[in-house]
């Protein structure tokens, strides 16, 4: 290269970026300034950053083929990465220089940063979990491939129609992606379906044959993961699935032309879509194939570096640590005994010696509903010879079992990986508990509880393997990004490097959450904040929110569990009691929501339709003078949470006991100052352990009452007749006066509540609204609440991923970071 090429490609000074963006404007774009649109502008500004991380991404490529680098492989079928670009330019160090370079050229920064679509791999939580933890892995330099799939439509935009949410298809690919890039020479074949036959080989071994009648193509898109200013920047690869060439080319030959383009579009179909987090999807084929295809590519693609470095099989597990994000990924373990006893010939004890230590699994669910189970018959079709191995695992594993605890066949159904109780089925979390030498859960609450529950008898066989990870979010985006005003004054304080260490220097601030000068600032900066998300309010719903009234915040998926809907009660409480004269000295209040339910959900489409309805009525409510206003930000992602998280003065994490695993946006809030309300669930019980008792509000029954209100039977409508001002609640709720008069549209949900509701909300209810008229008195002392806003964030660091990152590297991958970044990054 010519250090002329070299400068245009890797010079960072404000005039050789404008160059970058000029030549990527024209040459990829193809586009002159007069012609170009806002796409075609972030587009050659994403390309002049991409190649200024080239450099770290090939050389940490470089240290997965040293064969004494053990690598982390996190396998999830999702990741909720939010846009590349602002991310890239804060590890990079390159925001002013490129923002000063973009604004010369008489662009506007924030269209351009706006112009980028998400991409929107994931449904929530789990997947942008995965999210966070590619990104500390990279900042802390420890060696990782994310791997995934490559859906072309992620999860669906949210519309709302009149209350409802109508949702419309993703095309996040629309413009082309200018952070991937395709490496179609590293492809790998999968097979699906069809038959198997069994034989003995020349040396007299049993081995068996897998006659597939589908071969598919995986092809990998690579993405730099870069670290925060670490020079590592690791690889998320996600596959997609193309049509097997030389398959359809048969098909072609013997005249079938329109067969052979039907198979590439239904092969192609494995990548098209994410599925929702919906049990109404249970059962589906394409979702089982979608599991196994990027689990085998995933896994072949592991083998094949393996190999490529010259080591034996047997290390493999000292090479590679994989970690299941749940079981989305859990047929992997059927898929590595299958590679290494039928493709590689590995005895079956070493090969599942070699399994047990390469896998860990990580659950995040405890709800029985939600494990994933696959109906047998479905399971053959698509893959019988992992049906097969699977038997094989399970005889074992249960002989093992009856020789342990002899005469316990009620326990041995219990653990078995085949539910046989009635439709037979596959149990992927027991195939992926069996599999793994290391099963955690992702909260300590959590990890508990699945000790006593979906996981008791493995608990109890193995108590060895389980642990707990609390799970983290990474401050970078969560604070440095979504909250610069906060970010630069924290740094004023204590420093530039917190943003890399956290649990350490956090801390430091609560030296300030006295200081007089220093509270006023920082109520400015949540001031600001809160303008700004109400001027998105104000475009996006409609609503006037005044920035000087609390902001309480619910934004999360819409479930059952998560109860938006206690919520809405408690709203449709505090609006009656204004209209009644009472609580007039109670803050102003603006109620904001936002998050997607899941398409064949209905109760939580419903919960969309209330919360609305409500809004409706009260936003319109001249006599409150302004004192309410309901919001809901339709479009939830990631994108849209940014401006949420530092506008917060309160944080809803309200879910039923022992129901929410951990929460993440729980510590999101917690980070930028909001206070939380909420239930001794999942992090929540750590965040009020961390922050204090006196600045966190507390309430509800504990996951334990939960369990014995249940057991004694649990009886809503006794709790509906003893609560006079919960009766008057629902009864509104059911006569119509948040439904023009319909006294149908919120049966459903009234019903439910008063019905057997597994949720218990009205056990909760009386404790909620009294806590919230705490919170109402608390917000009335300015001061006070300030300081309680400072020492929410000041306590938060143990909240960073990098913290978790380093705890699933020292108890379970054993993996260090690489030695050159190791002096700057101590693990
Ligand atoms: C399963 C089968 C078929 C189709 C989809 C699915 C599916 C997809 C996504 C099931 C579950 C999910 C996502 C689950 C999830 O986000 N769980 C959340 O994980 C977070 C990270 O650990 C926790 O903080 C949350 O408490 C937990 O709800």
């Amino acid at each position: 290269m010519t250090s002329g090429i070299r400068t245009v490609r890797t010079g960072s000074n404000v005039e050789q970026l404008q160059e970058a963006i000029r030549e990527n404007l024209f040459f990829v774009q193809g586009q002159t300034p007069e012609t170009a649109t806002i796409t075609d502008w972030y587009m050659a500004v994403a390309y002049s950053v991409r190649d200024r991380l080239l450099t770290h991404w090939l050389e940490t490529r470089r240290a997965y083929y040293k064969p004494e680098n053990k690598v982390v492989a996190y396998l999830s079928a999702e990741f909720l990465l939010g846009p590349h670009l602002g991310n890239n330019l804060l590890n990079l160090n390159l925001g002013q220089q490129v923002r000063a370079a973009v604004e010369g050229l008489g662009l506007n920064f924030y269209e351009v940063m706006a112009a980028e679509e998400e991409p929107g791999l994931g449904n929530g939580g789990l997947g942008r979990l995965a999210a966070c933890y590619m990104d500390s892995l990279s900042t802390l330099a420890v060696p990782a491939i994310g791997y995934g799939i490559r859906y072309e439509f992620g999860i669906f935009d949210q519309e709302i129609n009149n209350g409802w949410q109508v949702e419309a298809a993703d095309e996040w690919l629309r413009a082309g992606n200018p952070w991937e890039i395709r490496r179609p020479h590293q492809k790998q074949i999968v097979m699906f379906g069809g038959r198997t036959a069994d034989y003995t080989d020349n040396d007299g071994n049993y081995r068996v044959l897998w006659a597939p009648d589908r071969l598919v193509c995986g092809i990998p898109y690579d993405t730099p993961i870069l670290g925060y200013r670490s020079g590592v920047a690791n690889t998320l690869r996600l596959w997609k699935a193309e049509a097997y060439e030389d398959f359809n080319l048969e098909a072609f030959n013997i005249g079938d032309y329109y067969g052979a383009v039907e198979q590439k579009v239904t092969t192609e179909n494995i990548t098209k879509v994410l599925y929702p987090n919906d049990q109404a999807m249970r059962g589906k084929a394409l979702r089982l194939e979608q599991q196994y295809f990027f689990a085998s590519c995933s896994l072949q693609d592991m083998l094949r570096m393996h190999t490529a470095q010259g080591l034996p099989l047997e290390t493999f597990a000292d090479k590679w640590a994989v970690q299941l994000n749940d079981t989305h990924p859990a047929i992997a373990v059927a898929e590595l005994m299958r590679l290494l006893v039928d493709s590689f010939m590995v005895p079956w004890d070493t090969a599942w010696e070699i399994t047990q230590a390469t896998f860990g699994y990580t659950n995040h669910t405890l709800l029985p509903e939600a494990l994933e189970k696959w109906p047998l018959a479905l399971f053959r079709s698509v893959l019988p010879r992992h049906l097969e191995i699977i038997y094989e695992i399970n005889q074992r594993f249960l002989t093992e079992v009856r020789r342990r605890v002899p005469g316990d066949e009620a326990r041995v159904a219990r653990l078995s990986l085949i539910d046989e109780s009635g439709e037979r089925y596959v149990r992927m979390a027991h195939l992926a508990t069996v599999g793994s030498h290391s099963i955690n859960g992702v909260a300590a609450l959590h990890s508990e509880l699945l000790k006593h529950g979906v996981l008791r008898d493995f608990a109890e066989l193995y108590p060895e393997r389980f642990s707990n990870v609390t799970n983290g979010v990474t401050p970078r985006r969560w604070i440095a990004l979504a909250n610069p005003a906060l970010t630069a004054l924290i740094s004023e304080k204590i420093g530039n490097g917190w943003l890399a260490r956290l649990e350490h220097d956090l801390e430091l601030l609560e030296q300030f959450a006295d200081d007089e000068e220093f509270l006023q600032r920082w109520r400015r900066v949540k001031l600001a904040s809160k303008e700004c998300l109400s001027g998105i309010i104000r475009r996006r719903c409609g609503v006037a929110a005044d920035p000087e009234s609390m902001f309480d915040i619910q934004v999360k998926r819409i479930h059952e569990y998560k109860r938006q809907h206690l919520n809405v009660l408690h709203i449709i409480y505090s609006y009656l009691r204004l209209k009644r004269g009472l609580d007039s000295d109670a803050p102003p209040r603006t109620f904001i929501f936002g998050g997607k339910a899941a398409p064949g959900y209905f109760l939580a489409k419903l919960i969309i339709k209330l919360i609305h309805s409500v809004g409706e009525v009260i936003n319109k409510d001249a006599s409150l003078e302004g004192r309410l206003r309901v919001a809901f930000v339709p479009d939830y992602n990631v994108t849209n949470s940014l401006p949420v998280y530092p506008a917060a003065d309160l944080s809803e994490q309200i879910s039923t006991a022992g129901k929410e695993a951990s929460g993440t946006g729980n510590m999101k809030f917690a980070m930028n100052g909001a206070l939380t309300i909420g239930t001794l669930d999942g992090a929540n019980v750590e965040i009020r352990e961390c922050v204090g008792e006196e600045n966190f509000f507390l309430f509800g029954l504990t996951a334990e009452e939960v369990m014995r209100r249940k057991a004694e039977g649990y009886q809503p409508w006794a709790i509906y007749q003893q609560n006079e001002e919960l009766r008057e609640v629902i009864d509104q709720l059911r006569d119509g006066a948040f439904s023009r008069g319909d006294k149908e549209l919120f049966r459903p949900i009234v019903d439910q509540l008063l019905g057997a509701d597994p949720y218990m909300l009205l056990a909760d209810f009386e404790s909620y609204v009294r806590c919230q008229a705490a919170v109402s008195r608390e917000f009335l002392d300015t001061a006070g609440w300030t300081r309680k806003s400072i020492l929410n964030t000041a306590r938060s660091g143990k909240f960073s991923s990098d913290r978790s990152i380093r705890e699933y590297c020292r108890e379970i991958w054993n993996v260090k970071p690489l030695a050159k970044a190791a002096a700057e990054v101590a693990l």
